[in-house]
């Protein structure tokens, strides 16, 4: 039986067993943060726009012939602690350790990008020679960004001197300052990819490690694909290009972790959302149908 989708309170239309903490493979952590966003507002609005979105979603997967929700999938309480961002951080560390003692693998529906730290973090201690595969439009190597060093523009800088890999695809704006901070064997620019065969993807595989925890900053997406995102940017991946690179990195490599983030939400159009809803049940199946 379908439940009600205007009482989903849960990610998917689904039987509600299926939502239970204790019988599920996977839990995701709604992070509903959006307070060092500088441009368009409304990343706070993500979580609850995903988990509102998937109820549109068919449980079954036509690319895989799977249903991935019976492997179950929580929808865990959002993160409340989010008085300031390293009160975000550490929230996210924490709940992120309680779910890797407990064998779940998480996923966390951002929020905007700094929501990924905590997670990178206890990721990192459980799995020291940890990459951390970035897709994104932005490079986010600042050292610090409007006076934090947690800030979103500064996420991926934070996991490189957590010492984690950092390979980053997508990307198409890096300021001067950042530069440095740049491993060019690890970039995968966007005009060097997008519009080109999927040779890079095997390249970019290859500049992983063995464990990789898997950050979608949604604005990787070209505009014309995902336009509902805090800073858009134009020429980005492709639907399909991302969906090919996404089963190839979780073919070759054990994916421990992921995050979907940067959906900011539009009054106008739900496209945005249900391709966010979308892209985490697809991530899922990937998990299942590779695992
Ligand atoms: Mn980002």
């Amino acid at each position: 039986m379908k439940k009600n989708p205007k009482e989903t309170d849960y990610f998917l239309d689904m039987e509600e067993e299926f939502a239970q903490e204790r019988n599920a493979r996977y839990v995701l952590i709604p992070v509903p943060y959006d307070g060092t966003s500088t441009f368009v507002k409304g990343a706070d609005q993500g979580p609850r726009a995903i988990i509102e979105a998937s109820d549109s979603l068919e449980l079954y997967d036509v690319m895989y012939d799977t249903e991935a929700y019976t492997a179950g999938i929580c929808t865990d309480r959002p993160l409340l602690d989010l008085s300031s961002p390293e009160a975000m951080v550490e929230s996210v560390y924490q709940r992120v350790k309680y779910f890797q003692e407990l064998h779940k693998m998480v996923g966390l529906l951002g929020g905007e990008h700094s929501v990924s730290v905590g997670a990178i973090r206890a990721m990192k201690e459980k799995y020291p020679n940890l990459s951390v595969l970035q897709i994104d439009a932005h490079a986010d190597l600042r050292d610090e960004y409007h006076g934090s060093p947690y800030n979103h523009a500064c996420v991926m800088r934070r996991a490189q001197t957590m010492g984690a890999h950092v390979v980053q695809v997508g990307v198409r704006s890096v300021e001067a300052a950042e530069k440095q901070h740049v491993v060019r064997e690890n970039m995968f620019y966007a005009h060097e990819i997008v519009e080109k065969d999927d040779a890079w993807m095997w390249q970019a595989c290859d500049r992983l490690t063995d464990e990789v925890y898997l950050t979608v900053d949604l604005d990787g997406l070209d505009p014309s694909v995902l336009p509902a995102t805090g800073t858009p940017l134009p020429g980005g991946l492709g639907w399909y290009q991302l969906l090919r690179f996404l089963e190839l990195v979780v073919r070759t490599k054990k994916v421990v972790g992921f995050d979907v983030v940067e959906l900011c939400p539009s009054p106008d159009s739900v496209v945005s959302d249900v391709l966010a809803a979308t892209l985490v049940y697809r991530i899922i199946t990937l998990l299942e149908v590779f695992k």
